[in-house]
């Protein structure tokens, strides 16, 4: 069996490097050279624990390897980017273009796998485009022409897990036909030791934004909770950990805000699909996209006491333990508040980044700090993210601050 992947991003060379390791023969294909460069020497371009060591496997022992250029395989995995458009459609320009790469490739009996999130239907819009390019292909094999199979297999690896669960994860594999998903399932058996459920493609296709969309409108209720817990005056950590005692009750956990490339955007797939019935998944996302405003009014709050207050904001990440800061509540209320609260200082704390990130650099009142630093430093301090290293904090630091934890991190 021979691979190619199309994208070599957070989804794309993971798999590529975990197929490569479990003998199948993988190329990998991306338009950004300086990556496929550097892949090819076996360094990481994404940051994912152990993902270093088994690139490096992968590609000594030549299973595995990088270019520009797209070429022939026996099945094709297209993990591109599908960012989102106005009135929140989903751009498939990058999809698109991996149709126009791999067409001129295909000579029959191919299959063709989408894995990036994408809106409903985009397998067959993809299927047509191809189809466009090649009319001497068929997708059922009508006039004798060869066939090209299409199907959609969604990727569901928690960053920072991802060797693990590309492994042990149930799979969801949507054929466009019963044939195309037997043609992916055996892609995937070659590494994957969960289940590999077949169905058809749009309901593989709105599986993926179901799973996150789930997430969110249960993060949703966690933070509509901290507001009703913080007017009533209680603790709305002790509130959701008493909740949970019930044995069908099983509350998420409150925040300053839903961020990362998937939760906080695969449920407005659903809601462009279908706006009249999405109501539910529309509001949760408008809660969640809410929260950084309250938590900004927040510290405003506790600033109104203080001449020139110091904040100290804790963690720029989108969650704990990651370096990611890509669409990250934690950074977009650090950088708010400098705004905002202009006479104040803020003291950024990250500490798995090693500079204050470009995006806070042209603010005058924002500087990168270190925790303890930071802590002494400030009249307010703001918890942003749960990253281990704040956890261990004696009692007495906090003395005398206000504090606003939006983890509940030192309840
Ligand atoms: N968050 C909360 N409260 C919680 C849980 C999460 O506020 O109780 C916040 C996090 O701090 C973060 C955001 O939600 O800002 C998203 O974090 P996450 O850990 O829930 O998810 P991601 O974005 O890292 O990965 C998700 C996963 N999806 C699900 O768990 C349903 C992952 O399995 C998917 O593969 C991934 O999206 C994806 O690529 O779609």
């Amino acid at each position: 069996l021979e691979v190619v992947f199309v994208g070599l991003g957070y989804i794309g060379l993971p798999t590529a490097v975990v197929m490569a390791n479990h003998g199948v023969r993988v190329h990998g294909v991306d338009v950004n050279a300086s990556a496929v460069e550097r892949i090819q020497r076996g360094e990481v371009t994404i940051v994912e624990p152990g993902l270093e060591e088994q690139l490096k496997k992968a590609i000594d022992s030549g299973q595995l390897t990088a270019t520009t250029e797209m070429q022939h395989g026996d099945a094709f995995v297209i993990a591109v980017p599908t960012p989102f458009k106005e009135n929140y459609e989903g751009d498939l320009s990058y999809i698109l273009s991996a149709a126009e790469s791999i067409a001129p490739q295909l000579r029959g009996d191919e299959t063709v796998i989408l894995e990036s999130t994408s809106p409903p239907r985009t397998t067959q819009t993809l299927a047509r485009k191809i189809m466009e390019l090649r009319p001497d292909l068929s997708l059922d094999g009508e006039d004798g022409k060869p066939v090209v199979y299409f199907a959609y297999c969604p990727e569901r690896i928690l960053p920072g897990k991802a060797l693990e669960e590309l492994i042990s994860n149930d799979r969801i594999i949507g054929g466009s036909t019963p044939e195309a998903a037997r043609r992916a399932k055996e892609v995937y058996a070659s590494f994957c030791q969960g289940e590999l459920l077949a169905t058809d493609d749009v309901t593989a296709e709105l599986s993926k934004l179901t799973e996150n969309s789930f997430r969110d409108v249960n993060i949703a209720f966690a933070n509509e909770l901290s507001l009703i817990a913080d007017t009533l005056g209680i603790d709305v950590w002790e509130l959701i950990e008493l909740a949970n005692h019930h044995p069908r009750v099983n509350i998420l956990q409150p925040g300053p805000g839903v961020g990362g490339h998937c939760i906080a955007v695969d449920p407005w797939f659903i809601v462009a699909a279908d706006r009249e019935n999405s109501r539910l998944i529309r509001t949760a996302r408008e809660v969640n996209d809410g929260k950084p405003k309250w938590v900004i009014s927040k510290v405003e709050e506790a600033c109104s006491h203080v001449e020139s207050p110091v904040i100290a904001a804790l963690g720029l990440a989108f969650k704990a333990n990651i370096d990611d800061l890509r669409e990250s509540p934690a950074m977009n209320i650090t950088k708010d508040l400098a705004e905002h609260v202009s006479h104040a200082t803020v003291l950024a704390v990250e500490p798995n980044v090693k500079e204050l990130p470009k995006a806070l650099q042209g603010l005058g009142n924002v500087e990168f700090a270190e925790f303890q630093d930071a802590i002494e430093r400030a009249d307010v301090v703001l918890l942003l993210v749960d990253h281990d290293e704040f956890k261990a904090l004696p009692a007495t630091a906090l003395k005398g601050k206000a504090v606003v934890d939006t983890r509940g991190l030192w309840r």
